[in-house]
């Protein structure tokens, strides 16, 4: 090799190689330097600097974050000014605060700006941000850097974006110890140990992330509380992560062990109605609001998988969530009381525990309370109807709650796009006030009037250098926000936009991952649940197939429970003839489930008990449709590593390969699903696979034999 050709080689090899690892640690907020050169001017143009009007905290980070994002977007310094600048000036404030920005808003448009929303508008060349307050200005600095990461021209820019839902917030289920119950991304973010005083710089850059798709709340512990989180010393080490979260615009809450006056404070009782119980709570909260003047509040899970509760005192959820709400109420804080109940005793099927407890509660909760609600009656469950609570109690805000972590769909190795579950949920018709009343407009509260509205999602982040463990679920985090933030907005476009924001501009690649996130989730639940099965997970961790599952200490945690296979046929009776869950949803969504010939197949299981040879409208018996499902799934999933590798070219090596391992790990895993759940039902049915489809490689009895002991993410104490 000559050395001029040499030298130019390593001259190109160097230019090329990125500095940075790519190794996802920077999420979606990546800001490469635009390449072409005339779009990169053209945005110069209008952001050559940039005025921030006002001094708050939050107005400071906004500033901070779009110098720095357009710096490195647009390869050039984009100082900060102290004074609104001249020409080319993008300026940004607070409406009827900010002398710099009201001459530039109509009052039309200033109308229509809401609390934490934003005008982004391009006036005479400059670009202007307003909004009512710093956190709206956080957000529209955050929209801009996106349009230049998505290479949108902002010529004829004007939007106006109010967020939808006001609480909207992710839920650590992270213990002191820094395990994380489901959790598969490795160790809890929060280093207990270490704070107050050792700030991690991952605690900014999730703030940062959390604050670039909308979210404005972080419950930093366990639904299943440790009191220990009240004492001082642990109140100290909360405080330093507000601080962390408090320029972000995000509020930090904590979960209320509901005994902590019994085990922190050395009170007999824990009797919500009891004088020094209320007074516990009134003095703990006043505690938390010195340490923590802006702190959210309590997310609480009582009488539920044996954590206490106002039950244990002969007391209901409204007596329970009232205590803690009264004492919060005059701080501003918030109760977001959870409705996953289901008694230890109760004979009633699983799925109506939940409505019978709360729906005769409707119009006894303070107004700083919300009834947290997961998706679905069950249990995070591939997929559930929704839950039947939505819609049921039009004078008490519900809250909805989903799972980011994959508890139940695949956990820390399968690619499988979430939103499309979280739309599907979100897009429902409940009917509660005739047609057209989805679940997304109880949610924003535009159903029923609500003032106080909230969206949670159970985080999927832990120490793993890309934050998520699988790449992927990083597209679930950023949905969860963008839903949260509007939920009406769509899956294939949010994955689109996290598709382009965290890999690549270019077309065909971008089909392909849009197309991958979408497809996955009905590839996920055919390979897992099809047909409406649902809870056939191994017990315990969760991890793999279990359908087989029958002793445990309580029915309504085995598998037989859920899909009551027996030789007749396969399913859950919800009907009337059966455990009539289906009378807690309004009329005409009965209609749709009601008829065993007419309900849609997704729900088939969940509301029917079938015989194996029953012919459905596709023309196969019930035991031929589920063979091929199964099939269908894992067919699905080799499809997706195969799409992935015809990608290859577009994505950078490092970032490749991990995928590309998950991926197979999950087609392996798919077909483990199959062939265990098929040969398992197989005893029942009595019928052979279709010839035109794979056997199972194994013997039932193998399938069962495999244990994981070491499994990740389950619950320390069981
Ligand atoms: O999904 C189940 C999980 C539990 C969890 C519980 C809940 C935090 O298996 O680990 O506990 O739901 O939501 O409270």
């Amino acid at each position: 090799m000559s050395r001029v050709f040499f030298f130019t080689f390593l001259f190109f090899l160097l230019a090329h190689t990125p500095l940075r690892a790519e190794d996802g640690y920077r999420l979606w907020l990546r800001y490469d330097k635009i390449e072409n050169e005339e779009l990169r001017r053209a945005y110069l143009r209008s952001l050559s600097q940039i005025f921030v009007d006002g001094e708050e905290a939050i107005l400071r980070t906004a500033a901070a974050e779009l110098s720095a994002g357009l710096e490195a977007l647009l390869g050039q310094p984009v100082p900060i000014l102290e004074e609104p600048g001249g020409a080319g000036t993008a300026i940004a404030g607070i409406l009827g605060r900010s002398p710099a920005i009201d001459p530039l808003v109509s009052e039309e448009d200033a109308r229509k700006v809401a609390s934490e929303g934003y005008l982004l508008t391009n006036r005479r060349g400059s670009l202007v941000i307003a909004a009512r307050d710093a956190r709206g200005v956080l957000y529209g600095a955050f929209h801009l850097l996106r349009l230049l990461q998505l290479r949108q021209p902002l010529g004829n820019l004007h939007l106006i974006e109010n967020p939808k839902v006001k609480l909207r917030v992710l839920n650590h289920w992270d213990n002191l110890d820094r395990t994380v119950e489901r959790g598969y991304a490795g160790f809890s973010i929060w280093n207990w140990h270490e704070l107050p005083e050792y700030i991690d710089q991952r605690y900014i850059d999730y703030a940062r992330a959390n604050a670039s798709i909308g979210i404005n709340g972080a419950v930093v512990t366990n639904v299943n509380a440790n009191a220990l989180v009240f004492r001082p010393d642990y109140l100290e080490k909360a405080a330093a992560l507000a601080d962390v979260f408090r320029p972000y615009g995000i509020r930090l809450y904590l979960t209320a062990r509901f005994s902590s006056p019994i085990e922190l404070g050395g009170l007999p009782t824990a009797d919500p109605l009891n004088p020094d119980v209320q007074k516990w709570w009134k003095d703990k909260v006043e505690e938390i609001y010195r340490l923590i003047p802006d702190f959210g509040g309590f997310l609480v899970k009582a009488n539920s998988e044996g954590q206490p509760g106002p039950q244990d005192y002969g007391r209901n959820h409204a007596e329970g969530a009232n205590m803690l709400a009264d004492a919060l109420a005059p701080h501003g804080g918030a109760v977001m009381w959870r409705a996953f109940v289901y008694s230890e005793e109760e004979p009633e099927d699983r799925a109506k525990q939940a409505y019978n407890e709360f729906v005769p509660l409707d119009g006894q909760f303070r107004e700083n309370v919300l009834i947290q609600v997961k998706n679905g009656p069950i249990d995070f469950q591939p997929r559930e109807p929704v839950h039947p609570l939505f819609g049921a109690m039009p004078k008490t805000p519900l809250m909805m709650e989903f799972q980011v972590t994959k508890e139940y769909l695949g956990q820390g190795t399968h690619l499988v796009g979430l939103a499309e579950m979280y739309e599907e949920a979100l897009q429902t018709d409940t009917y509660a006030q005739g047609k057209g009343s989805t679940v997304a407009r109880v949610i924003d509260g535009s159903l029923h009037g609500y003032q106080l509205t909230g969206m949670a999602g159970v985080s999927n982040i832990g120490t793993a250098r890309n934050w998520t463990g699988h790449l992927f679920g990083q597209a679930d985090w950023y949905a969860f926000g963008r839903l949260a933030w509007d939920p009406y907005l769509h899956a294939g476009a949010i994955f689109r936009e996290w598709a382009e924001l965290t890999f690549t501009h270019h077309p065909e690649a971008l089909g392909a991952i849009q197309d991958m996130l979408s497809s996955s989730y009905e590839a996920c639940v055919n390979y897992m649940t099809p047909l409406g099965l649902h809870h056939i997970m191994a017990a315990g961790h969760h991890y793999g197939p279990g359908p087989w599952v029958s002793n445990m200490p309580r029915a309504d945690w085995t598998s037989v429970y859920y899909h009551r296979a027996d030789e007749q046929g396969l399913g859950f009776n919800r009907t009337k003839s059966g455990s009539n869950a289906l009378e807690q949803y309004p009329p005409p969504f009965q209609a749709r489930y009601a008829d065993r010939d007419k309900c849609p197949h997704k729900f088939l299981l969940w509301f029917h008990h079938v015989p194996w040879g029953h012919i459905l409208s596709t023309g196969r018996t019930l035991w031929e449709e589920l063979c091929l499902r199964y099939h269908q799934g894992a067919a699905e999933a080799s499809r997706l590593r195969e799409q992935w590798e015809s990608i290859s070219g577009y994505i950078d090596e490092e970032r490749f390969r991990q995928v590309s391992m998950h991926l197979k790990i999950q087609e392996k895993e798919a077909r483990w699903w199959r062939d265990a759940c098929l040969s398992y039902f197989q005893t029942f049915s009595k019928m052979e696979i279709p010839p035109n489809l794979e056997k199972p490689k194994h013997s039932l009895e193998y399938y069962q034999s495999l244990t994981f002991p070491y499994a990740p993410g389950i619950r320390p104490r069981w």
